[in-house]
């Protein structure tokens, strides 16, 4: 074997250890946030988790980020550059669940946040609004443990919809799109917040004439 096939080889080995690592931290975050859910059903009735989409990023969005971030394409500036190669999307009824989510996962003891970016208290000019966690959860390889970086984005089914269009959009012109199409998302974001305000105080409303009644 040449010195260019065995570099190769053992990149592959390295490509092949990273990604089930990285799969790992997703199949561990999925089933905490499983438990949660379940436990939340088991003490308040009602699941504040709609569903879970989990992905890893695909290599060519990882190039296309470190070329961003103006880092050259190898394996070591990905594992320390790119935050959201383990992603999750958790999807939840009412805004009031992602915060109560968000501080369940925070206080996880092998959970380490390592950041917090609220764009719902400060949504992005684009009209977006997400709640974002980057976390750092241990790994236990055979022979060593290894602290994995998962961002985690919880959102309301609103906010789910309104961003799965506005991303479909944005692809659709590649990123050039029209001003009038921009301000009538950023109109229907506002729509979107005033929406999850109101059902959440109908929610609310509607738990309370339970409680009256019982
Ligand atoms: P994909 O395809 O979802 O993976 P940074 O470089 O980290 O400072 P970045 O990457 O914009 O800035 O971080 P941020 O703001 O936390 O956003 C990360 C992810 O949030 C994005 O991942 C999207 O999934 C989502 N997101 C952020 N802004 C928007 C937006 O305006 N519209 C929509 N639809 N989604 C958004 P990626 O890697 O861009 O894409």
């Amino acid at each position: 074997m040449d010195v260019s096939n065995k570099e190769r080889n053992s990149e592959v080995q390295t490509w092949n250890e990273v990604t089930l690592v990285y799969s790992s931290a997703l199949k561990q975050i999925n089933t905490k946030l499983e438990i949660l859910n379940d436990e939340f059903q088991h003490v308040h009735q009602y699941n504040p988790i709609e569903h879970i989409k989990s992905r890893l990023k695909t290599p060519e969005s990882i190039v296309k980020k470190l070329k961003k971030y103006g880092q050259e394409s190898t394996i070591e500036n990905m594992v320390a550059y790119v935050n959201d190669i383990a992603g999750i999307r958790v999807i939840c009824s009412f805004t009031s669940d992602i915060y109560e989510i968000a501080k369940m996962i925070s206080s996880q003891s092998d959970i380490k946040v390592i950041e917090v970016r609220d764009y719902i208290k400060n949504p992005k000019p684009s009209g977006y609004t997400s709640y974002h966690m980057l976390v750092t959860i241990p790994i236990y390889l055979s022979d060593k443990i290894v602290d994995t970086k998962v961002e985690i984005q919880i959102r309301t089914v609103a906010m789910d919809f309104w961003a799965s269009l506005e991303h479909k959009i944005n692809y659709k012109f590649e990123g050039n799109v029209p001003e009038y199409i921009q301000n009538e998302l950023v109109e229907c974001a506002q729509m979107v917040s005033k929406l999850d305000d109101r059902m959440l105080l109908l929610n609310e409303e509607v738990q309370k004439l339970e409680k009256s009644e019982i």
